[in-house]
């Protein structure tokens, strides 16, 4: 069971996340990316697809056209946890 982050943990995480913002009334971090045209966007959203099946914990998100919103939250524990946190970080990698 993934456990949910202290609210310290959860603060030192997202210093080290500045692109992520909290999103307004649930537990839950959110960053919209923004590509050149949709190849690029979906081979963004192909690269994190595979490793969200890797980790076993999947985004939510919203893409038109060349922009994709990525929301992360962990639905077993209805908030944040590390595993959101690992996520993020893999998709900011993927988007450089
Ligand atoms: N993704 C996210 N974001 N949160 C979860 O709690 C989650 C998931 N749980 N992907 C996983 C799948 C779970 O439903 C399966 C059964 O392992």
């Amino acid at each position: 069971m993934v456990e949910k982050l202290s609210a310290d943990a959860r603060r030192r995480a997202l210093a080290s996340l500045p692109e992520w913002t909290l999103v307004d009334g649930r537990e839950a971090i959110v960053r919209r990316f923004k590509f050149a045209n949709f190849n690029a966007a979906w081979g963004f959203m192909s690269r994190v697809a595979l490793q969200a099946e890797r980790m076993d914990h999947h985004p939510e998100w919203f893409n038109v056209y060349s922009t994709v919103e990525v929301t992360l939250s962990t639905h077993d524990c209805g908030g944040l946890s590390e595993k959101d946190i690992a996520l993020a970080a893999f998709i900011d990698a993927a988007a450089r």
